[in-house]
């Protein structure tokens, strides 16, 4: 064997550096499904699936296409478990001349490959991930040493560099962003598009047993299960969105609604990060569709924005920044998360129902990760890495990657603004004007204090006076300080009581236990 090709589970793209110079008649490509890749955290079992059932279906794209595959299952009895492990278990194998890898998405499988550098018997290639339209590289010669890197500068030189929705030297429609038109509530009475769901086939179901066999204990439930595995489905899935999604996807981007998880909302992360999509073609085919007619341009550029802009950013953030950005804790949050981010078990009807989406379907879109579910950790203030275990874990499209910047600079705050100008704190008016939660919700989402009242409302104003000594003097959040100040000091007080009342009450036992207590 000339070369050992070593393709990772979010890989699948037969485009990835790994292949481009592949040789069928002497090189063998290995896959491996290992214990340690989804133990590391207890990945939601849905996330597992998918990945194993699209990691079996590429492989069998390749042999079709005569390549020598080398696939080691999770449940080969030789099987040692790790990455390290099966890839010195395959060179051992095959004796090749050298090996080849891509980047992977984690800082924690970059130091893997340092290492397999080091002590393989063969030389250990690694080469860029050519997925990305921003290398590495040029991102942080992009950020330099700078302490905030805004989204928004980045992304115009994404823009300009692609040539994506530009007309000469500038920005189609006159315009760069048009985020000011994408903050519609979904009106009464409106029907949602149905998800294009994708039913488990032979390959899916035996993934699915032997998840519910060797992870019983993780995370979330198969039953729903409904992801594209393959490219080809992908591009279906993709092409329905291009169609019946697209031409709202701005209006609605931040919209939540009871009973309805998708929306107008893509559902193309799982297959773009694995690799059955590509970044670039999602972009080209949404201009495309603003070109041809098919879709306004506050719609597309909104789209367009997320994936050339937002994702491209929070990968070049990430290791540029990494291994020192996760360790921050701006705004010193320390509390445990509470036991019903697993179980959905509380009162507070827009987190049981983002919570209950998450767990049925390993996806929950944008806002609910954003406001809900995010927004209550920041105001609780729940330990940066324990909510980041939890996205890591529940989310289907969640890597290290784009999961840590999402979730310590975007949503905690914790690294004091490299990412995000100000906190993202909001009340619950927010998230009633946004969505219906408040109407079927046990609290009211008018009161401040008393039994009933919304507890994001405490929260958020417990949690502008806790750290006021840091925000006060931010330009961006000089409003709701001038609020603050005009709050009665008796108010405050009662805020101030309500919400510890309320804390407290959050570092008790979870249902169970303190039923075995009693
Ligand atoms: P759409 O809403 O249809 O958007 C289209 C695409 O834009 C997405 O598929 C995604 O590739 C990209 N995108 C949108 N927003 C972001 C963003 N902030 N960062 C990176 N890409 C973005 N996305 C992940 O892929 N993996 C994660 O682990 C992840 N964790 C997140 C955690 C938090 C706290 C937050 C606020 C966001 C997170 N996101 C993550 C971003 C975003 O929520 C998801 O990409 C999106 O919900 C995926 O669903 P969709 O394909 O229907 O997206
Ligand atoms: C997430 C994941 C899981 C659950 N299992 C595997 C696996 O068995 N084999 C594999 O090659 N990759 C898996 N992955 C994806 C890896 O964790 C991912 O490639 C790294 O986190 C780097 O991005
Ligand atoms: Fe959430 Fe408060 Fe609305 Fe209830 S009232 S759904 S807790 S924002």
């Amino acid at each position: 064997i000339r070369t050992l090709r070593f393709l990772l589970g979010d890989q699948l793209t037969r485009r990835i550096a790994t292949l481009t110079d592949l040789d069928p008649d002497h090189d063998v490509v290995l896959l491996v499904e290992v214990r340690a890749e989804a133990t590391y955290v207890r990945h939601h079992k849905q996330k597992i699936a998918f990945l194993f059932s699209a990691m079996r279906h590429f492989a069998a794209e390749l042999e079709a296409e005569g390549v020598r595959v080398d696939y080691v299952r999770l449940d080969d009895s030789a099987n040692t478990g790790s990455f390290t492990g099966e890839l010195m278990r395959a060179i051992a194998r095959h004796e090749p001349d050298r090996v080849v890898v891509t980047e992977p998405g984690e800082w924690r499988v970059w130091e893997m490959m340092q290492a397999w550098r080091d002590d393989a018997a063969v030389p250990v290639q690694i080469r860029d991930d050519n997925r990305f339209l921003c290398p590495r590289a040029d991102f942080a010669a992009w950020a330099g040493d700078r302490r905030s890197l805004r989204m928004e500068t980045f992304y115009r030189g994404m823009r300009r560099r692609t040539g994506l929705l530009m007309d000469g030297g500038e920005p189609t429609g006159g315009r760069w962003n048009f985020d000011a038109e994408n903050r519609k509530g979904l009106p009464k009475g409106h029907t949602l598009p149905e998800r294009v769901g994708f039913p488990p086939d032979a390959i899916t179901r035996d993934v699915i047993a032997l998840v519910e066999a060797a992870f019983a204990d993780h995370f979330g439930a198969t039953e729903a299960f409904a992801w594209p595995v393959t490219r080809a489905d992908a591009l279906a899935a993709f092409r329905h969105f291009l169609a019946v999604g697209l031409p709202h996807f701005g209006d609605y981007q931040d919209a939540m609604r009871t009973g309805a998880p998708f929306l107008y909302h893509a559902l193309i992360s799982p297959a773009l990060n694995a690799g059955l999509l590509t970044p670039e073609e999602v972009c080209r085919a949404a201009e495309r569709a603003y070109r041809e007619g098919a879709a306004p341009l506050h719609c597309v550029e909104g789209f367009i924005r997320q994936i050339l802009g937002w994702r491209e950013y929070v990968r070049g953030l990430y290791w540029a920044r990494m291994p020192d950005y996760a360790g921050s804790n701006a705004l010193e949050a320390t509390r445990d998360l509470p036991w019903f981010y697993w179980s959905g078990e509380t009162a507070m009807n827009c987190l049981a129902q983002s919570i209950a989406d998450t767990r049925a379907h390993a996806y929950a879109h944008h806002i609910q990760r954003l406001m809900v579910t995010g927004n209550f950790a920041l105001l609780a203030g729940i330990a940066p890495a324990q909510v980041e275990e939890w996205y890591l874990v529940v989310y289907a499209d969640a890597y290290e990657w784009v999961e840590l910047p999402n979730v310590h600079g975007m949503v905690l705050w914790a690294d004091g603004g490299v990412m995000g100008s100000k906190p993202y704190a909001a009340s619950g008016a927010y998230i009633n004007r946004m969505s219906d939660y408040c109407r079927g919700c046990a609290y009211d989402v008018a009161k401040r204090t008393g039994p009933t009242a919304c507890p994001f409302n405490a929260l958020y104003w417990n949690f502008l006076i806790t750290h006021a000594d840091r925000l006060s003097g931010n330009p961006r959040l000089a409003m709701p300080y001038r609020n603050l100040a005009r709050l009665d000091p008796s108010v405050r007080a009662e805020i101030q009581a309500q919400a510890a009342r309320f804390l407290d009450g959050l570092a008790a036992p979870s249902p169970p236990v303190q039923g075995a207590l009693d």
